[in-house]
């Protein structure tokens, strides 16, 4: 059987994270939890250390401070693969991802690389958003499948599992994206890399308690990365075209 790491990204997620953590531990025993912390003022990192030592299938990353979502999982990931995990897993840590979907993207990935938990294929939903949210994920990710060319219907989707194989096959020293552009930054790379990836319906469920992190910077730093990495594959298009051209 294969061995299966949730990591759990928090900033300020002491209302929600001992419940996920527990929902995980139910409906998945045999998963391992590693919450990346960065510094929460609010106690998420001590809340989930007096888990840890209540339960050894818990694990804790105390960072330095607030760097953003991608800088957290790309140390989780390696805290996972040093240690020889076959499955990594990313969750939110407000409820948003519901653990009992869990066994779906596990099952899933007995024949893929990268599964994708996706509000946007038939059968995924969107519970309680409001509708600014929801449209802003809906453009981002139609902008998402026009800039690179993909059919991805979740690429900024949060919910997702990696087999180790495929994690380290797609450079995560040169992961550049610090905010929530890193779902896209992976699965693009997956994508590039010819992994199978495939996307499984899921149910996301706005958080009732805490507040997104969700700001201007982190909707900048997507836009302006995903036009690049856009850009820069549409100059590789060319280049093929041309240099087929002239042979
Ligand atoms: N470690 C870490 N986690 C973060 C950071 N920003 C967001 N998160 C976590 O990422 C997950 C998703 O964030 P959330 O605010 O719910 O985003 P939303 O669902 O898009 O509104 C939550 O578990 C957050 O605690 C960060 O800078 N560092
Ligand atoms: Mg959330």
């Amino acid at each position: 059987m294969s061995a299966v790491l949730v990591v759990v990204p928090t900033y300020n997620e002491a209302l929600t994270i001992a419940k996920a953590i527990g929902r995980v531990r139910t409906v998945v025993p045999e998963a391992h939890v590693l919450v990346a912390d960065d510094a929460s003022p609010d106690g998420t990192g001590a809340i989930a250390d007096e888990m840890a030592e209540l339960d050894e299938n818990v694990h804790v990353l105390h960072r330095q401070g607030k760097q953003g979502l991608g800088a957290a999982y790309v140390a989780g990931f390696r805290w996972g693969l040093e240690r020889g995990y076959d499955v990594l897993v990313e969750m939110d840590a407000d409820g948003s991802h519901q653990p009992e979907q869990l066994p779906d993207l596990l099952h899933a990935l007995d024949n893929s690389d990268l599964v994708l938990g996706s509000r946007y294929v038939p059968g995924g939903r969107v519970v309680n958003w409001p509708l600014r949210r929801e449209v802003l994920s809906k453009a981002g990710n139609l902008y998402v499948r026009l800039a690179l060319g993909t059919n991805l219907r979740d690429a900024t989707g949060g919910y997702r599992a990696f087999r180790a194989t495929a994690l380290r096959e797609l450079g995560l020293d040169k992961v550049a994206s610090q905010g929530y552009c890193f779902q896209v930054d992976l699965a693009w790379r997956a994508v590039r890399a010819g992994l199978r990836v495939v996307e499984v319906p899921i149910t996301f469920v706005e958080r009732e308690q805490g507040e997104s992190k969700m700001d201007g910077a982190v909707m900048r730093e997507a836009l302006w990365r995903i036009t690049h990495w856009g850009a820069a594959h549409r100059m590789r298009q060319l280049r093929s075209l041309t240099g087929r051209r002239a042979r």
